[in-house]
């Protein structure tokens, strides 16, 4: 029976062949618990013009844009100098939209209104733009662009319905020529952020659109409730389309049915966002293996081909005016000019897929965020360095207030062979965190602060390289493979005090070897079938990371505890550090640690 299910969600991810499948197969019922939409940082990338502050898409202050200079115009008549400064004052005060690109005018005016419906959250769409009020076309309308609208007129839910039809009234009579057709990305308030092209039209095939309204909700015994409020029919989440308006039918996932595209997050999104160059999934998986996808749509085709194919766009363009400018792209750029941080990559290294107890020596820059921490002469635990002056590690290695006997050693490999890579920082500060229980071992986690050198206002580590801190706990899953390091012991108490790595699975459902002991939300287990890989004594504090999609190392735990060395049965024990992400940044500063959203 389970294992039916299984196979059941395999095709659906890998053969988008899911129709069949019932909320309790696809939906992530604990997920949705958490109630998450698309203002939710542990599931989706933010705006750039907001950031992620505890959990949650919070609206950035102007100056905190991008500074460039390109300006655009508000519907109250003030200009920006970007789009990303517009778009923070309207997260701030609603009522400011986007109005046009370049400096305001005077004539220039946005509205939209429904018209013909029976009451007014429905009706034909109609927009005012400058001097011209047009209809918008039903090419291309999809939920989409009918969120947008229903946004605009104030209706939190989006749209519940985008295809019915409205008629004029009979006393109506005028002679409809053009219509125009919008594109938006979803994340519009309004559709003068959406490209909007004049087409020619017969004055039959325009845009209706109901707005949703507790009335207006089709509520049955299979009804996926929404976050905001609102009822969609079950086989419309886990599709990649926005139907919930907030994307709360997306992110709780455990496949996609056709269509959508399984983020390795939870999430599905629209199998437009495939490879166009902007990370959609959290952990990138959306822009990996792209070489034979998208951009590339011109290399089947011979090169006459491609120039009837550009004369023939040429033409149709002729018949058709691009009345708006495309904002999607604009909002990408400043998204590229956010500053990001500089961690998890190495320095042209490679980990050798092959297989602490088991394991392989590791090269030297194989591991630049490994550290190790001595306290006297002894050799006592590893760490992880996160940046900045910090190191990460357990809270059973330090204690506070002999900060002065620890020393941090950087870019070791040999304990009996050091060499001038190897560095010797004295340390400032122990913070081990207030819940720390040495008792259960639940919130095993410390930072360490290292002391600046004299003449230096940083804390400049040769050879070192940080690990990126995982801001949210969708990054990595049971099952991906991760890295655990460390100078500890190993079965036969051989090769102690080299540098040995392995690498190791997370394992889900840990409850069923420790039962009580295992704390899911703040620890993690990881390990190999046959338990031949582990941590062991002396790898406290150490790193379990994990590589993203693009090969970025995150690190995803501390070596915390287990039950013996290298036994199937008791896989390691690792503090879950996505779980810390804000202890963490409270201390370290968030803008250390934010790789993205800040
Ligand atoms: C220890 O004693 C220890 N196999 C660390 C990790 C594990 C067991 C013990 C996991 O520091």
């Amino acid at each position: 029976m389970k294992l039916g299910h299984y196979l059941l969600l395999l095709l659906c991810v890998d053969l988008s062949f899911c129709k069949n499948l019932s909320q309790e197969d696809l939906l992530d019922e604990k997920c949705l618990q958490e109630k998450y939409t698309s203002q939710s940082c542990d599931k989706v990338f933010c705006h750039p013009w907001e950031k992620c502050i505890d959990k949650s898409c919070t609206c950035k202050l102007p100056y905190q844009c991008p500074k460039t200079i390109s300006l655009v115009c508000s519907t109250t008549g003030r200009n920006y100098n970007n789009y990303c400064q517009l778009k923070s004052h309207e997260c701030l005060y609603p009522k400011t939209k986007f109005l046009t690109n370049g400096t305001c005018s005077g004539q220039g005016q946005f509205d939209l209104s429904l018209k013909y419906g029976n009451s007014e959250s429905e009706g034909l769409v109609e927009v005012k733009l400058g001097n011209t009020t047009a209809f918008i076309c039903q090419k291309n309308w999809s939920i989409t662009e009918a969120n947008v609208a229903c946004y605009y007129r104030g209706f939190k839910g989006g749209a519940v319905n985008y295809e019915k039809r409205f008629n004029f009234p009979h006393y109506v009579d005028v002679k409809i020529t053009s219509c125009l057709e919008a594109n938006c990305r979803g994340l519009e308030t309004t559709l003068a952020e959406c490209v909007l092209t004049k087409r020619k039209t017969n004055g039959k095939n325009l845009a209706g659109v109901v707005c949703h309204t507790e009335e207006a909700d089709l509520i049955n015994d299979d009804s996926f409730h929404c976050v905001n409020g609102k009822y969609i029919p079950q086989e419309k989440t886990c599709d990649g389309i926005n139907d919930c308006g907030d994307q709360s039918d997306e992110l709780c996932c455990k496949g996609c049915r056709k269509g959508g595209f399984f983020c390795k997050s939870g999430v599905c999104i629209s199998p437009k966002y495939l490879c166009n160059g902007e990370m959609d999934c959290i952990g990138g998986d959306d822009e990996v293996n792209c070489e034979d996808l998208g951009h590339s749509e011109d290399q089947d085709l011979t090169a006459s081909e491609i120039q009837d194919t550009r004369n023939s766009e040429h033409e149709i363009q002729e018949e058709e005016e691009i009345l708006s400018v495309n904002m999607d792209e604009d909002r990408k750029l400043l998204k590229s000019l956010l500053p990001q941080i500089n961690c998890g990559v190495r320095n042209n290294t490679h980990i050798r897929r092959k297989r602490v107890v088991g394991g392989k020596r590791a090269n030297k820059g194989q591991f630049p965020w490994q550290v190790t921490i001595k306290e006297g002469e002894r050799i006592h635990c590893g760490g992880t360095y996160i940046g900045g002056c910090w190191v990460l590690t357990a809270a059973h290695c330090v204690r506070k207030n002999v900060a002065h006997r620890y020393q941090v050693w950087t870019g070791l490999l040999d304990w009996l062979k050091i060499n001038n890579e190897t560095g010797i920082e004295r340390v400032n500060r122990v913070i081990i965190h207030e819940d720390y229980n040495a008792v259960t071992y639940q919130n095993d986690i410390a930072l360490i602060e290292l002391k600046k050198h004299q003449t230096k206002p940083t804390c400049e580590l040769p050879t070192t390289i940080p690990a990126c801190v995982p801001w949210s706990s969708y990054l990595f899953r049971p099952g991906d493979k991760c890295f655990v390091s460390g100078l500890g012991r190993d079965e036969g108490k051989k090769n102690l005090y080299k540098l040995k790595w392995g690498e190791i699975q997370l394992i889900g459902n840990c409850s069923k070897y420790y039962s009580t002991r295992f704390f899911e939300k703040e620890m993690e287990c990881a390990g190999t079938d046959d338990g031949s890989i582990d941590a062991c004594k002396g790898d406290s504090g150490g790193p379990l990371v994990c590589m993203d999609s693009n090969n970025v190392a995150y690190v995803w735990g501390v070596v915390s505890w287990g039950e013996n060395c290298g036994k199937p049965e008791y896989p390691g024990v690792y503090t879950k550090v996505a779980h810390y992400f804000d202890w963490i940044s409270h201390h370290v500063g968030r803008s250390l640690i934010s790789k993205y959203n800040v």
